[in-house]
């Protein structure tokens, strides 16, 4: 029975779909209860214009499903205008353009990255946890052995603790070829979603013109392209929603500048449009214990577009697994709690989805893209859709 007539506004329930090639259909995604699906045009070589004629196609496909195109995630954003180089201005207006034709096929809200050279990084893709499931997890020590003896990265083991490297060289003297093959692979074969794929020759290549860019020169970079791309995004009638840094802190020797509170408040002061919004990735944020995650949505609220919900857990090492959506060091209530007075105070809808899953059940037999099986990340959705109606209902009767 519906406790009043009063319109509710909650989280638009949706699943990432990797196009007409995920395993997981658009009739699973329909059947673990979501009205919506995310997803990119990945066919297409980043850095080129996403015609009217190719988003209308599948936008249509979408929509024979039962479905609707919430968002875009992602426009990639091409290397040379992270590093304001070569053919930058043609790629922003490239992107802009991009950005024109989803506006006027309705769909508004589109998600990006602004992390140098990698999109998110794991070291290991099926790390079993205590119940039997698959996790994805970053284990330091692996990640620093593979920077130190195997990209070799020049001065590499001078930005490390020699506690640090110790472990490092224990791990790496531990790994079989193989196991160190699978890890390169890991970090730099490209996890789902991101459209660069490297050998180790072309990453140690790729890492080349970040030289001489620091954390300010990155974040004027940044600031750059959205001086020109949100009053575009403004006119399309489009939200921007930048995806955090995956881990939050810079990594190989590259700049990272968007990890923190501090990082987005330097965003929202050079451009201070609503349309310059944020995907809040609780599973990225919520690595860094001073990321304290209410407070944020709290305080970012009115320019979140997007949510991304999930757990991690990190130890001592600075390791870190993702857990089940409930369980792990982010407090989901808490973050629920003010996702649902945001909701209210907005007086709108919000998409979200329950970002990656933990490989289970039937999964752990099928070939699945890594963090995006379908039951693990059905079983975080039907968690979290039932803790936003309890947070909701608790919230109205008091
Ligand atoms: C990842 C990324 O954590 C995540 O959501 O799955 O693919 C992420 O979506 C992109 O970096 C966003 O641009
Ligand atoms: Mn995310």
């Amino acid at each position: 029975m519906k406790t009043s007539n009063k319109p509710v506004y909650a989280l638009e329930q949706t699943m990432r779909w990797f196009g007409p090639a995920d395993p997981v259909s658009l009739s699973d995604i329909k059947q673990a209860g979501c009205s919506g699906v995310v997803t990119a045009l990945h066919h297409i070589p980043n850095g080129e214009v996403w015609t009217k004629a190719e988003i209308r196609k599948r936008k249509k496909e979408i929509e024979a499903a039962g479905l609707q195109w919430s968002v875009v995630e992602s426009v990639p954003v091409h290397e040379q205008i992270k590093t304001r180089s070569g053919s930058c201005e043609k790629y922003i207006s490239n992107y802009i353009r991009s950005i024109q034709n989803l506006g006027e096929a309705g769909i508004n809200i589109v998600t990006y990255n602004f992390m140098p050279v990698l999109d998110w990084t794991r070291t290991d893709l099926a790390y079993t946890v205590e119940d039997g499931s698959k996790a994805l997890r970053f284990e330091k020590a692996a990640f620093v052995a593979f920077d130190c003896f195997m990209l070799q990265r020049p001065g590499a083991t001078e930005e490390y603790s020699p506690a640090t490297i110790r472990r490092a060289e224990d791990r790496w003297k531990k790994m079989t070829a193989e196991e160190k093959q699978i890890l390169q692979r890991n970090i730099i074969a490209g996890l789902p979603g991101s459209e660069e794929s490297f050998t180790l020759q072309q990453f140690r290549e790729a890492l080349e013109p970040y030289k001489g860019i620091d954390a300010n020169a990155l974040r004027a970079n940044l600031v750059y392209f959205l001086q020109k791309v949100i009053p575009a995004a403004v006119a399309a009638g489009v939200r921007m929603a930048i995806h955090p840094d995956d881990p939050p802190y810079p990594i190989l020797g590259l700049p990272r500048v968007v990890s923190t509170a501090a990082d987005i408040r330097a965003l929202v002061k050079a451009v201070p449009s609503l349309s310059n919004g944020l995907c809040f990735c609780t599973g990225s944020y919520g690595v860094r214990e001073d990321n304290e995650l209410p407070a944020m949505v709290k305080e970012f609220g009115k320019r979140i577009h997007f949510f991304h919900l999930r757990n991690t857990r990190r130890n001592e090492w600075g390791d870190f697994y993702e857990d089940n959506h409930l369980d792990g060091d982010a407090d989901m209530y808490a973050v629920m709690k003010e996702i649902v007075l945001l909701l209210k105070r907005r007086k709108q809808s919000i998409p979200m989805r329950p970002d990656h899953g933990h490989q289970m059940l039937d999964d752990l037999k099928k070939k699945t893209n890594p963090g995006y099986s379908a039951i693990g990340r059905l079983r975080g959705l039907a968690e979290l859709r039932g803790l936003e109606m309890g947070t909701r209902r608790g919230l109205e009767e008091k």
